[in-house]
């Protein structure tokens, strides 16, 4: 049973053209937030990455068919479906074999957009090491692609239900450069500042198009993040924030709640803990990152 993979008309053109091309994931969409804001935000996000030059391509599996840039109705069926798997590069194999649907994680994402040819990469946050990881060993598979597959992407650095240290320090082990647009300061998604260092700041598109090209083209392997800060007057103040992600840890950790199912359940406890001011952030946030990305892409098509 080959892989079947269905990359939309447009994104081919785009492809097949040189064009920038921004590949966006789909677990945002199915498991990051609620419908209808979930279903609001896939449409703008792709219309904000046309506007600034490239083709989205959101990534997603419908039926065992793998979709690199989706129709409206596809689209729909993702932030609707009640039984959508969250695929990472372990959920594969079982996914495709059962012809089922699955919205793909950063990491599910970057495997199937290397597939298909795409460099640049956007979402909200990335996975990372997480806070306990010294007990639990919940390390996201997403920092292995990003160790593993030439591709940039574009986040508003990660949030600190994660261990933000150690998540740079294991990036840096696998030789992940992680850098700060605008910034040396790593973004802690909600709020711009992290206390945490960047190694490279970069002031524009070109320049990361230009360390794209250096480490792809010199066999380096790996990827790179590219940490978007959230727009000032979207950001939540930090000490609030903070709060509120320390007592939705404290429940998940009362409920026993581990594995692929621990980020879902943050998000939507922190949502609610702050009356839905996080996923006005988390709207703005993705947002600022397609625009960024999709200048990444444009720049990246412009210097091959
Ligand atoms: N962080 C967010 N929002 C998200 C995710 C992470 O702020 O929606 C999603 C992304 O799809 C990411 C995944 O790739 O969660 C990581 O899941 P895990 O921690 O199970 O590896
Ligand atoms: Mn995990």
């Amino acid at each position: 049973m080959p892989i079947r993979i269905d990359i939309h008309p447009e994104v081919k053109k785009a492809l097949e053209s040189n064009h920038g091309v921004v590949a966006l994931e789909s677990t945002i969409i199915s498991h990051g937030m609620p419908y209808p804001d979930n279903l609001t935000m896939a449409e703008k996000v792709e219309a904000i990455v046309r506007e600034n030059g490239s083709v989205p391509a959101t990534i997603a599996v419908l039926d065992g068919v793998v979709k690199i840039g989706l129709n409206p109705e596809e689209l729909k069926t993702l932030a609707t479906h009640e039984d959508v798997m969250k695929v990472s590069r372990r959920d594969i194999p079982y996914l495709l074999a059962n012809r089922a649907h699955g919205a793909t994680t950063v990491s599910g994402t970057m495997i199937f957009a290397q597939m298909a040819g795409i460099k640049v990469f956007a979402t909200g946050g990335i996975g990372g090491v997480h806070r306990g990881a010294e007990e639990t060993f919940d390390i996201s598979r997403d920092l292995e692609e990003l160790a593993d597959i030439d591709m940039a992407v574009v986040c508003a650095g990660a949030k600190s239900i994660l261990d933000l240290p150690k998540t740079l320090e294991y990036l840096e082990t696998k030789g992940v450069p992680v850098l700060g647009y605008g910034t040396n300061e790593l973004p802690a998604f909600y709020t711009r500042e992290s206390g945490l260092s960047v190694d490279y700041e970069v002031k524009n598109p070109d320049m990361v198009a230009s360390m794209m090209k250096a480490k792809f083209e010199s066999g380096l392997k790996g990827g790179m993040v590219v940490a978007n800060p959230i727009p000032e007057k979207d950001s939540l103040s930090k000490t609030y924030i903070d709060n509120i992600i320390s007592a939705a840890l404290a429940l998940a950790e009362k409920k026993g709640i581990t594995g692929k199912a621990i980020t879902p359940f943050l998000l939507s406890e922190i949502k609610d803990r702050t009356d839905g001011k996080s996923l006005e952030a988390n709207l703005a946030l993705v947002y600022n990152n397609a625009k960024v990305a999709a200048l990444i892409a444009a720049a990246y098509a412009n210097q091959q």
